[in-house]
């Protein structure tokens, strides 16, 4: 028998048209394609104008990290992003979040030899300062005269040194990036574009996504330019879009070998565990954080993909100590990221 050549085994060709059907007037017209919301929201909103900047300094550090140290790097997100009702803005929709979770993490991540990379809200809790910025104090009270000279009061002295320490570190060793944001706008290009340069890393980078993120907003294409009149207006009626959902581009797009954690926040108990589950189905990442605003500073549970559920609990003789749930949930983290890492190598 004559063998068939490959070319002669097919009788068609895919790049010919049916010349038969290929006008057929019974088949109802294609509809246009639909770009997804996360795109459409990137066509129809400015960036901030000072993104350019913020990559200049988000690309040296990974550089940095990447020649000199070899460092794995974190992106903690932190804080609550604002929605804006006038584009020269005196009225905001802003949600509860102080940043202590991302603050708090950020420390621990940076104790355990991590670069990090903050992107928190500006004016919210910071790594080190957040010891001594927000507490009911001011922070002349951690001062003292002595001798007409103004020192550290001994009561703070002992704990300040060690926090001290711990922040010259990071900053001799410039492992600390603090990158700020204000509204959701500005959280979601900041982190497109830190996500895409983080790409590099591979597998070495986490993403631990702690923010407040705005489910609503308002289009920059209804915002007024300036102040709402109150005569103008009598009532004010809002009327927020949904905020398109960006981590199933993260995952799938602009960081695609990192590991990503997220957070999911409830107020009721009964649907926690089912949302962090269906945040998992939906976006296929590695891990979601579950916590419920009146307990989320003594208990967490870590909620994986085959389905289990790990809580951490603080102990009455914790939170006697002072321990923070952070040192107890980093570790547990670490231990996940090394495990991707490792996984991801072997591929
Ligand atoms: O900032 P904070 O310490 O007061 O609160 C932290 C938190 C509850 C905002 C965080 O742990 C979290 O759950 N972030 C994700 C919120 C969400 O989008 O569901």
């Amino acid at each position: 028998m004559t063998p068939i050549s490959p070319k002669q085994s097919k009788s068609f060709r895919t790049s010919n048209p049916e010349a038969d059907s290929a006008i057929d007037r019974t088949i109802p017209d294609f509809p246009a394609a639909q770009i997804p919301d996360e795109d459409k929201y990137f066509k129809t909103h400015k960036p901030p104008s000072y993104l350019g900047e913020i990559s200049e300094q988000v690309s040296e550090f990974i550089e940095h990290h990447k020649k000199v140290t070899g460092k794995k790097v974190v992106l903690v997100t932190s804080g609550g992003t604002t929605v804006p009702l006038e584009n020269n803005t005196v009225r905001f929709i802003d949600n509860f979040s102080a940043g202590t979770r991302g603050a708090t993490s950020a420390e621990y991540f940076l104790e355990n030899d991590y670069a990090v990379i903050f992107l928190h809200r500006e004016f919210s809790l910071l790594p080190y300062s957040r010891h001594y910025s927000h507490t009911t104090n001011c922070f002349l009270d951690y001062m003292t005269e002595v001798n007409n000279k103004v020192e550290i009061n001994p009561d703070f002295a002992d704990q300040m040194l060690v926090v001290l320490r711990k922040y010259n570190d990071a900053k001799t060793s410039k492992s600390l990036l603090l990158v700020p944001f204000t509204t959701v706008n500005q959280y979601l290009y900041t982190l497109r574009t830190i996500s895409e340069l983080l790409q590099s890393l591979d597998s070495k980078a986490l993403f631990y996504l702690a923010a407040a993120v705005s489910d609503f907003f308002l289009p920059q294409s209804r915002l007024p330019q300036h102040k709402i009149q109150s005569q103008a207006t009598g009532k004010l009626i809002v009327d927020l879009e949904q905020v398109p959902k960006f981590l199933s581009r993260l995952v799938d797009n602009w960081a695609p070998s990192a590991m990503i954690v997220s957070f999911k926040l409830e107020t009721d108990s009964s649907i926690l565990i089912k949302k962090a589950k269906s945040a998992l189905d939906r976006y296929q990442h590695q891990l979601v954080i579950g916590n419920l605003l009146q307990t989320r500073k003594k208990e967490v549970v870590f909620v994986t993909p085959d389905g289990k559920e790990n809580w951490i609990t603080l102990t009455n003789e914790q939170i006697d100590q002072d321990v923070e749930i952070e040192s107890l949930i980093i570790p547990e983290v670490i231990k996940e990221h090394k495990s991707w890492v490792t996984n991801h190598d072997r591929k």
